[in-house]
């Protein structure tokens, strides 16, 4: 199933119930005291944080949802029931806003849960409003209307690292061969149209569309999935061997990256040289110290196609993500814990 990673609903909290107008009966007595009971709290709206990535798809047809009034009070005092909430379930990593109302909550954890729109405060009954003025009132209020409005429901990947690059640099084939990711791969640039997970010795990496130049801007595909970036910790940058000015090829995912912000550019990088069997052995180390030349940092080799080539790289991949993370203050790992392949 597609990945769901944007929709807009309309929510409604439950009215407060009315309060009412009642008396006591007493035996002999034409009109006992006021006992009007006061109405009970609408239902919120809540939010809950699942695992399950997928869960924001289920908002695709169903788009509006009530939460319960609250019922009117009763005689004796009898306070009404309160309503009954709606609970959405969205999947960590979900932001949700509320723009009429500048609201921004954030699911960063499952089992986690706020109230979206809370629901209207119950009116009072008339014995409410019994004070020595006024032995009888016959005052009561009505409930007050809940919360309601838009919400827009947007997922951000959380992931520790992002994979990068042009279209067919070989992202797909990397994350299916270090991890137990199946994403599909093809000769043919933007194969990948939704991002993708796969755990890496306890790692998450995402993979996401190829960015082309005016990605940022909203070229390609990509645009829509920077921002699914946003939240790792690092970017694996890609590029190919094929390419015939790997600087050039560097240049310009980096500028969509730079274009994008959101912190993306201040992200540690590792820089990769992929599809490595394409060259030769010699090419390879001059491509690769041609790249550290200009980049002034190490740059690393893989193929998916050349297995010690691939566990060389595998190797030194766990050991710099273990070293840059660790000194990143370790990071949230139970926020990691959505479902990956
Ligand atoms: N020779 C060789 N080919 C590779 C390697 N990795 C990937 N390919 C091929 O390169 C093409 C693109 O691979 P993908 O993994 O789909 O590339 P991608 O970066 O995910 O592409 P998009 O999703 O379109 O951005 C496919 O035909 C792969 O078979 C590699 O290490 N060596
Ligand atoms: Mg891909």
């Amino acid at each position: 199933m597609a990945l769901i990673d944007s929709v807009t609903i309309t929510a409604t909290a439950g009215k407060g119930g009315d309060g009412v107008v009642r008396w006591l009966h007493e035996k002999g007595k034409p009109r006992g005291g006021p006992a009007g009971g006061d109405g009970g709290r609408g239902g919120d709206v809540l939010l809950e944080g699942v695992r399950d990535l997928a869960a924001l798809a289920s908002f695709r047809y169903e788009k509006e949802f009530r939460a319960e009034n609250g019922q009117s009070g009763g005689n004796n005092n009898r306070r009404g029931a309160v309503g009954k909430p709606v609970v959405l379930r969205v999947p960590v990593g979900t932001l949700v806003r509320v723009p009429a109302f500048g609201r921004e909550i954030e699911i960063m954890h499952e089992g986690e849960t706020h109230v979206l729109f809370t629901g209207g405060e119950g009116g009072f009954g008339n014995a409410h409003f019994k004070g020595p003025e006024n032995q009888d009132p016959f005052q009561a209020t009505s409930g007050k209307p809940g919360e309601a409005g838009e919400a827009v429901f947007e997922l951000k990947l959380i992931a520790d690292a992002g994979l990068i690059g042009l279209p067919s640099a070989g992202k797909s084939s990397l994350l299916n061969g270090l991890t137990r990711a199946r994403a599909k791969v093809g000769a043919y640039p933007f194969t990948t149209l939704e991002p993708n997970l796969g755990d890496f010795y306890g790692y998450i990496l995402a993979d996401i569309p190829g960015l082309i130049e005016g990605a940022a801007q909203g070229r390609g595909l990509g645009a829509r999935f920077l921002k699914h970036i946003e939240r790792t910790r690092i970017l694996i940058h890609l590029i190919s061997a094929e390419q015939d000015n790997p600087q050039n090829a560097y240049r310009e995912v980096r500028r969509e990256v730079e274009a994008f912000g959101q912190g993306l550019p201040d992200k540690p990088e590792i820089v990769v040289l992929s599809k490595a069997d394409i060259v030769s052995a010699e090419e390879r180390i001059s491509l690769k110290k041609e790249m550290e030349e200009f980049l002034s940092q190490e740059v690393l080799v893989t193929s998916t196609q050349d297995p010690t080539i691939l566990k060389t790289f595998s190797d030194t991949l766990a050991a710099r993500l273990s070293s840059l993370c660790s000194t990143q203050g370790g990071g949230d790992t139970s926020t990691n814990s959505v479902v990956v392949s």
